[in-house]
Parts: structure tokens; sequence; C-alpha cells
């Protein structure tokens, strides 16, 4: 699915906001995640709101039964900058958040997980890099020790040979710590028009080998546990993985890098 700038009018006047500067796109994907994302978006918005800055939730929800979409609802009907977009027929971490961005016409395309294990606070730093000028910025486990401390070990050492896999691919002077993360933020501008694969949880590694992104910073964190609910990488995320890197090593053969 390519990223591509939304004509829909769905868009229309959530921003709701007298400020200048970026528009703020922030994807939550949401499978069956309603003990966690009230508290989600009120911890979001208490971060967003004092930066003063444009900004907009929309959280892709596909086909939760745990009543996820209908708390969303909710809270959209008190706030227009919470939007509330559904897929019956589709999963996939990736593609909700591209569906996610299709759908907005911010200049800033951000994500985050709903089930707190991103600490929202650290979405004023991502924003602040971006505000100096670079192309991305990504909440990273790597950079700072402790970013995984409490991490059961098979689960790090899994989750480091996965990252070590990357390096090949990776754009030399864009090479980041923590390359699978699922917290960041893009400017639009960088991925705009490029295909990209729907079914996986590692849309950051495509951005960072496939789009246009010249400078990149990353801010550290502390991966926390999972608030409530259960985790919904499985085997089938793996697959996703080795297809994707299979995917990627054929580009890198086959393609010239982005300018
Ligand atoms: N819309 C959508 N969201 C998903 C899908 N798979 C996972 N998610 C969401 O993506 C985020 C990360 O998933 P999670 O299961 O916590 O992965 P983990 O942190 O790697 O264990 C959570 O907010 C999930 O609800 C999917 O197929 N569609
Ligand atoms: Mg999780």
């Amino acid at each position: 699915m390519a990223i591509h700038l939304s004509v829909t009018l769905d868009a229309g006047d959530a921003w709701m906001s007298t400020s200048s500067g970026e528009r703020f796109v922030l994807a939550v994907p949401t499978l069956n995640e309603a003990g966690n994302i009230e508290r989600l978006l009120h911890e979001v918005r208490r971060v967003l709101n004092p930066l003063e800055r444009p900004y907009e939730i929309v959280v892709v929800d596909d086909g939760s039964d745990d009543g996820t979409p209908e708390i969303v609802q909710r809270l959209g009907e008190t706030d227009r900058r919470i939007r509330l977009l559904t897929r019956h027929h589709e999963r996939g971490l990736a593609g909700a958040v591209i569906h996610a961005w299709n759908h907005s016409d911010g200049e800033l395309l951000g994500v985050i997980d709903a089930d707190l294990q991103h600490p929202p606070a650290v979405l004023a730093s991502l924003l602040e890099a971006m505000d100096q000028g670079n192309d991305i910025a990504i909440g990273s486990r790597y950079v700072s020790k402790d970013g995984v401390a409490g991490w059961n070990p098979v689960r790090v050492a899994i989750s480091r040979a996965g990252t070590w896999a990357t390096v090949p691919f990776q754009r030399k002077g864009v090479r980041v710590k923590d390359p699978m993360s699922g917290f960041f933020v893009v400017r639009r501008e960088a991925v705009d028009g490029i295909e990209f694969e729907t079914k996986g949880f590692k849309l950051l590694l495509e951005i960072l080998v496939r789009a246009r992104i010249r400078s990149v910073r990353e801010i550290p964190y502390h991966f926390g546990v999972r608030q409530a609910g259960k985790s919904k990488a499985s085997a089938s995320v793996a697959f996703h993985y080795l297809h994707l890197l299979g995917k990627l090593s054929r580009d890198l053969f086959l393609r010239p890098s982005p300018q």
C-alpha cells in the first residue's frame, strides 16, 4: 500500500487549532485494546495539548470485539481531534498505520501502540526532533541500557538478533540502533508515494531502507509492560518479518538507493 496525501473529506476540520506549525497525525492501531485505549488517549492528549501544535489522533481498529471502537467513538464525540477508522476485512499493523496516515492531511506522521508500552511523554521529544529539521525521529529501546530492563531474556535475544539482521539493509548515514521500533514520527514528504508492505510489524525498517530519509534522531525510552490485554505478535509476525527481509534484499540488489 502506498502512502499518499488523502483527498477524502473525513480529515475535515479535526485539527481544531489556530496555532501554526506542521500538523501532526498520530496513528493508533488497535486490536482488542479496550483495557488500554482510554488511558492511552487521555495521556497522549495531556502531552500534546500544551505543545500548541495542530494535531489529530486516528485510531484504526481491525474488528475488535471487546468494545475498543465504541470507547474511541465515545471519546471522539467530545473531542474532534480523536477519529476512529474501522476495517472489517483487513488485518495487519503496518497497513493499519498507513491507513490512518492516508486518511489525514497532516505533514508529520506518527505512530504509537495502544497498550501503553510506548510512553506518550516521549512524543514531545520526538516532535522537538522533527522541529529541528530531521526527516524521522524514533523512540528507541537500545540507545540507553535500561530500555529493555525487565524483559524476558529470550525476547531480548530474539529482538537483538532481528535487529542485527537489518544492518546490511540500512543505508549509510542513517543507521539506527532500533530499526524495528513501532514508535516514531516521519515527515510525509519522505514517504509520500512509496509502496510499503502492509502485513508485518516492521514498517520502520522498510521506511529506513526505502524512504527519502536524510537525517534521523533516536530518542531513548523504556519499553514498558503491556497494561492490559494480550500481545498480537505471533509466529505469523516472524514469518512476515522474514518475508520483508527477503524483499528488501532483492530491492538492495535490483534498485538504486533513493536520493
Ligand atoms: N489495527 C490493528 N492493530 C494491530 C494489529 N496487530 C496488532 N495491533 C496493535 O498494534 C499494537 C502493537 O501490538 P502488540 O500486540 O502490543 O505487539 P507487541 O508489543 O510487539 O507484543 C497494539 O496497539 C495492537 O493493538 C492489527 O492487525 N491491526
Ligand atoms: Mg505491545
